[in-house]
């Protein structure tokens, strides 16, 4: 007996759901680390076998670095320092601070374009983006690990959530991520207590699915929406945002917000089309039953 089966077929469109073997991934990073011996201790009661990249953008950060490689752990497998053409001495003061430190010298401007060419330089399989002026503080990493290693696919590190907060947060920024926040969680049906902060990990392999095309602040939103529209696993954890310890913040609120906003709607007329696109990639094949 034949029968005709509707299968689907071809490669995924963008924000469609992706099902990722997560469990599967995670079981053979184990069996590596078992059979070559190279956990890294993280606490007496912990140690991984998944090798973290932190990625962190520069603009003219010497002075604030010191404060943030003292908070990054030591079971962190490398800091990658992605520098846009600092007048200052970022750069020296990175490598004397830590002289394995990674560093790429940022080809095009703004921290998504910074942050883009960091993913893209990072070797290790969970990568966290932080920022260089002392405001996300690296003894909270942990907890993006834990969660990428409990399951999430994708951390955001949220300063609304409980036990979070921020000290840097003026009340014109706080009013303008809460509307742009609830802005995407009305159009994409999410549910995040932060939209617009740099604290965030992933998944290495998770880089294609959310293949990243900004260069500006609205890099964060990116890859929240990203994320959430490809059918990853987002987790949010509490983030406590410190202030900037030296200088001042190269985020313009209206310019940058405009950008924002504009990446929302882009993005949210991007779901609409795949959502109305008629499903072209079936094919029809004769499976051979038995009785
Ligand atoms: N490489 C690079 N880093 C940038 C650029 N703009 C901002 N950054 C970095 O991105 C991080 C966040 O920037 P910041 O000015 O503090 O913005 P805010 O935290 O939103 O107020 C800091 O580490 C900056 O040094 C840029 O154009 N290139
Ligand atoms: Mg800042």
């Amino acid at each position: 007996m034949v029968a005709s089966r509707w299968l689907t077929s071809g490669p995924r469109g963008r924000h469609m759901p992706v099902l990722v073997p997560a469990a599967q991934h995670e079981v053979a990073l184990a069996a590596k680390a078992i059979t070559s011996g190279t956990y890294m201790p993280v606490s007496e009661v912990l140690a991984l076998s998944a090798t973290v990249s932190v990625v962190i953008p520069t603009l003219n950060e010497a002075e604030n670095l010191p404060h943030v490689f003292a908070a990054v752990p030591s079971w962190v497998t490398e800091v990658v320092i992605v520098d846009g053409r600092s007048v200052d001495d970022t750069v020296a003061v990175a490598r004397r601070l830590r002289p394995d430190v990674k560093i790429v010298m940022q080809a095009g401007r703004g921290k998504g374009d910074a942050l883009l060419a960091g993913f893209a330089a990072s070797a290790g399989d969970i990568i966290v983006a932080m920022d260089a002026d002392g405001s996300t503080d690296g003894s909270e990493i942990i907890r993006f690990v834990a969660a990428l290693i409990a399951g999430a696919d994708f951390v955001k590190g949220s300063r609304f959530a409980c036990g979070g907060g921020s000290a840097d947060l003026t009340r014109s920024r706080r009013f303008g991520n809460k509307f742009l926040g609830a802005l995407v969680n009305c159009l994409f049906g999410t549910h995040y207590t932060d939209l617009c902060y740099g604290y965030n990990a992933f998944w290495a392999r998770h880089l294609d699915t959310l293949a990243l095309d900004c260069a500006g602040f609205e890099v964060e939103t990116l890859m929240n929406i990203r994320a959430a529209m490809a059918g990853l696993r987002v987790h949010e954890v509490p983030s406590y945002e410190h202030r900037r310890v030296y200088g001042v913040s190269n985020l313009h609120i209206v310019l940058d917000g405009w950008r924002i906003a504009k990446v929302i709607v882009r993005e949210w007329r991007q779901f609409r089309r795949d959502a109305r696109r008629p499903v072209t990639d079936l094919i029809v094949i004769d499976l051979p039953l038995t009785d």
